[in-house]
């Protein structure tokens, strides 16, 4: 039951059909967004905003939870099903959330966690500076080889014989490569380590078996719901039936209070998506539209951090092909045209991660769309015509009429007005 905000809150209506229009007429490519589907928007707009419901099924603090226990049943049990996890806990309210609270479940305060360096491709929740999780545990980090890009599985295992943590975290936001979980698993034995497993980017790749999974093999798998999944915005934890309880405590009460029901909601309706074999479609055409975004732009010139990628992005170095360029004004010129990236830092960048060196390029988004190879190579051709000559206002013009062209012609939420170029 949407109601049409307009007559009651104009300014606030307004704001929203312009994220909605904003939305229709560029292409997101960044490589953590998607576009959820009208059901799972529906569930998270629904009445459960307005529903308390700390504890677990049928074992809550308040009253009145008897459908929010149906639905965030229906939440676990899809989750369980979809990546052959024991336990699925689906309350935190975002994956830095269920990365606390796997943190909470395995650690005292002042322990020691290994994780990959943010400017790497790790994620502020693995523990970079500023973070809570730096002010409450002792972190040290490992780097990718800055030659190849790649892990170098040998070099994280001496890293952890020199710093002996006593929990290692796998799984990143800008890797373009397979994570080998059984060798991290096998670094972390040897260190005697917890292992967490944070799959926040690759959720939608791994349930569909486009990327391994790291289910039954790390202590504790972590992950966010919005991203590869498009299940809509929120986090889980998965985990092995004798740390359930562990896990769930640590959920609530030690890193939130009440569950956002509605957003569990919508994590029922996105999991029930993903479990089509629809899904495994979508997510295999993410990879091979990855695969076809990064073959042109090298192609085109462009060097690719590990020269190419596994996984849903293409992570672009600009350091030697052109060096002038930062990423952050790479991300500026792309969203003059409508083209919406991210600026992200490379191994060894000696910029800033607010100015960077690099760009990441994701297919998440314009794969739900409807692109296919064709069409990833005519935006990846874009993206190279923009990037080669950012001030080029004749540049810009042709770019601008092509995004309008590929929006039109892989419209979203089945509305294809876009304005003309
Ligand atoms: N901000 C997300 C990303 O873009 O990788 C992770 O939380």
């Amino acid at each position: 039951m949407p109601t049409d905000l307009s007559p009651v809150d104009g300014a606030l209506a307004d704001a929203l059909e312009s994220e909605r229009a904003r939305q229709r007429e560029t292409l997101s490519l960044v490589a953590s967004e998607n576009y959820a589907s009208e059901a799972v928007l529906a569930a998270q707009g629904s009445v459960l905003t307005n529903k308390y419901a700390e504890g677990d099924p049928g074992d809550r603090y308040y009253a009145g939870c008897e459908h929010a226990d149906a639905v965030e049943r229906l939440a676990r049990e899809r989750a369980r099903d979809l990546f052959g996890a024991e336990h699925a806990n689906v309350q935190p309210h975002s994956g830095t959330q269920a990365n606390l609270a796997a943190y909470q479940a395995l650690l005292d305060s002042g322990d020691r966690i290994l994780s990959l360096e943010l400017r790497h491709g790790g994620h502020l929740s693995h523990g970079q500076p500023y973070t809570a999780v730096d002010e409450h545990f002792d972190v040290v980090h490992y780097g990718v080889d800055p030659e190849t890009g790649r892990l170098d599985y040998d070099a994280v295992e001496a890293r952890a014989a020199e710093t002996d943590p006593d929990l290692i975290v796998s799984g990143y936001s800008a890797y373009p490569r397979v994570v080998d979980w059984e060798r991290m698993q096998a670094v972390a034995d040897e260190a005697g380590a917890y292992h967490v497993a944070d799959i926040a980017h690759l959720t939608g790749l791994v349930a569909a078996g486009a990327h391994p999974s790291p289910v039954g093999v790390a202590d504790l798998v972590t992950g966010s719901t919005h991203k590869t999944i498009r299940a809509g915005r929120g986090g889980m934890v998965l985990c092995a039936g004798e740390l359930a309880d562990a896990v769930d405590t640590a959920v609530m009460p030690g890193c939130q209070g009440g569950p956002l029901m509605h957003n569990v909601a919508g994590k029922a309706a996105g999991f029930a998506e993903a479990l089509t074999p629809d899904f495994d479609v979508y997510a295999g055409q993410i990879v091979e539209n990855a695969s076809s975004l990064a073959d042109r732009l090298r192609a085109r010139g462009f060097d690719l951090v590990s020269g190419g990628t596994d996984v849903h992005f293409a992570l672009v170095d600009l350091r030697d092909t052109h060096p002038d360029l930062t990423g952050q004004a790479a991300e500026a010129a792309l969203e003059s045209v409508g083209l919406v990236a991210n600026k992200q830092t490379v191994p060894g960048d000696h910029r800033s991660a607010t100015v960077a060196s690099g760009l990441r390029i994701g297919t998440p988004a314009v794969t739900t769309r409807g692109f296919d190879a064709a069409a990833t190579e005519r935006l990846a051709d874009t993206v190279a015509d923009v990037l080669d000559a950012p001030e080029d206002e004749s540049v810009a013009t042709d770019a601008r009429e092509t995004v309008a062209d590929l929006c039109r012609s892989f419209p979203i939420y089945g509305d294809s007005r876009v304005a003309s170029a």
